[in-house]
């Protein structure tokens, strides 16, 4: 489902982009279930990453984050089916991977800034990468709405931005931004350097991550702890492989 060229794209700078695979009434039913999701968990919101010891950073001053999509509506399915998106994360894990978690992050106006990160706390050894990430734009990516930034040919450097960088918040002389209109998507190998970067607009600057990891290791969301039987049941066979429930 990648092109030769996307392949190639992806594995020699970490991050390639997929194009618009969102329809417009899709995003409409997204971002309508978002804001529902955001009033009914209000102060609660992001607690099933809280309550994971996998995250870094659970409640991050400047982002909205909402965690176990799965299970908040059949709206967010394709975020972690979709087969040109799994393509992209085989490419890069192998086929042996699984979903560990889909969450919402938001950078909120004037915030949103993080110091460049790779998703794995260990260096990368010989190419054998153990997580990959996929961002869904909620909203149009640009230079000026926090998108989030990637330092290409990183995930080949085998070190991680706080031991080679003398301050991973500073703007990287390499780094692109990854721009786009709402609904495209971009695959990351998540060891990659990358990090979010400040809204410098009013709005929330909204998207949403499905990530993955190898299929030996812990999900950052155990998906076997929150699957409700309806999401079993809707999803399949085929899904639930993805969530290794
Ligand atoms: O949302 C973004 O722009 C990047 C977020 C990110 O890298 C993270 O939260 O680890």
């Amino acid at each position: 489902m990648l092109t030769p060229e996307e392949k190639k794209f992806l594995e020699e700078n970490g991050y390639v982009n997929l194009g618009v695979l969102l329809s417009d009434s899709e995003l409409e039913l997204v971002n309508a279930r978002m804001e529902a999701l955001k009033e009914i968990e209000g102060e609660n919101a992001g607690q099933e990453l809280v309550a994971s010891k996998y995250i870094r950073h659970p409640k991050e001053e400047g982002a909205d984050r909402l965690a176990d999509l799965v299970n908040k509506g059949e709206v967010f399915d394709v975020f972690y089916t979709h087969p040109k998106v799994l393509a992209g994360v085989a490419s890069v894990l192998g086929s042996a991977f699984k979903l560990s978690s889909l969450n919402y992050r938001a950078a909120k106006p004037g915030m949103g800034h993080q110091k460049l990160h790779v998703d794995w706390g260990n260096s990368v050894v010989n190419n054998n990468y153990k997580v990959c990430n996929s961002i869904w734009l909620l909203d149009e990516f640009t230079q000026e709405n926090g998108s989030t930034r990637i330092v290409p040919k990183s995930h080949k450097f085998n070190l991680l931005p706080d031991q080679a960088l003398e301050n991973p918040f500073a703007e990287h002389p390499d780094e692109i931004r990854i721009t786009g209109p709402a609904g495209s998507v971009f695959i990351f190998n998540s060891h990659v350097w990358h990090g979010g970067t400040t809204n410098h607009t009013q709005a929330d600057r909204r998207s949403i991550h499905s990530y993955f990891c190898t299929r030996e290791q812990p999900q950052q969301i155990n998906q076997a702890q929150y699957i409700t039987k309806k999401t079993a049941q809707r999803i399949g066979k085929k899904g639930r492989y993805i969530l290794d429930v």
